[in-house]
């Protein structure tokens, strides 16, 4: 089970993560829901389609992104955040910035969902004390510059033992197990090889017992692997989320909710037994 805000998730079947960005400049979808009511309308499209969470962003964080100020980042996700109450499921806020997760979560949202791992001290504070689900991600570096040759000796051990720490800080100040959600931040400061390397090992992160959420929809190891562009990644995609959930991932967060909902639902009746995603 998963405490997040005003629901409780059971995670006995892999879980759909609709992803809305209110963002200009995001990799895959950028530009298409830059006004509140496109993105309004396609989260609750996404909603339709059997999205279990909404992951709304309004800052990206895609290679080389720049930073844009924490105002501008509330300015484009507030109203989205207001309306996507009242969609029936979880909803999550893509932010970096303590400031926003302060005001999001005085909003009433449901998650948080930091691709900093909570490692402003800030941004610790603005969770703690919530009934909230924090979504702990390792990133090498800042968006900016995190694809400047990233080099690990060991990028499974150091991924794990920063979500550990990490984990073990969030604990520390009084956050429960049960709200507690782990990414090993695929793309974010990684290689091709790294970024397979992780994910053929999504159970050795698992085992920090917090469940594991990945993120490999549309991404560029889709496209290096396949050599497609954005729009032929959806089978890519596909492929990469069965394989994440084969091996423990208990929600993944994509672009292509009724596909990947399609593709769950046979994978998992096939595969129920041996679907083995933390639950407590
Ligand atoms: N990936 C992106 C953004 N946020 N959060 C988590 N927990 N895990 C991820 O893998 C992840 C994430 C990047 O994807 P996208 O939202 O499509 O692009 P952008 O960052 O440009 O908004």
């Amino acid at each position: 089970m998963l405490r997040c805000g005003r629901f409780e998730l059971s995670l006995n079947r892999p879980l759909v993560m609709g992803v809305v960005n209110v963002t200009p400049d995001s990799f895959s979808d950028g530009g298409q829901h830059q006004n509140a009511e496109a993105a309004i309308a396609h989260a609750f499209a996404l909603v339709d389609e059997g999205a279990d969470i909404l992951d709304i962003g309004g800052e990206s964080t895609r290679p080389g992104a720049q930073q844009i100020s924490v105002q501008t980042e509330w300015k484009r996700i507030a109203p989205v955040l207001e309306a996507l109450l009242a969609a029936g499921v979880p909803v999550s806020v893509d932010t970096r910035h303590a400031e926003v997760m302060r005001l999001a979560l005085a909003l009433g949202v449901d998650m948080i969902n930091d691709v900093q791992g909570f490692r402003d001290p800030e941004s610790i504070g603005a969770v703690a004390g919530t009934q909230a689900a924090l979504c702990v991600m390792h990133m090498r570096g800042e968006p900016a510059t995190m694809q400047q040759a990233p080099v690990y000796r060991d990028v499974v051990a150091e991924v794990r033992s920063f979500l550990a720490a990490r984990l073990a800080e969030l604990r520390g100040r009084g956050i429960a197990r049960d709200q507690l959600l782990v990414d090993p931040g695929i793309g974010f400061g990684k290689t091709l090889e790294d970024n397979l390397r992780l994910l053929r090992e999504t159970r050795s992160l698992a085992e920090l017992g917090a469940p594991v959420l990945v993120g490999v929809s549309r991404k560029s190891m889709i496209g290096q692997l396949t050599g497609r562009d954005l729009a032929g990644r959806l089978a890519g995609s596909l492929a990469g989320a069965l394989a994440a959930v084969a091996r423990g991932a208990a929600i993944v967060r994509v672009h292509d909710v009724a596909a990947t909902r399609d593709a769950l639902t046979v994978w998992h009746a096939v595969a129920q037994e041996a679907f083995t995603a933390v639950d407590s």
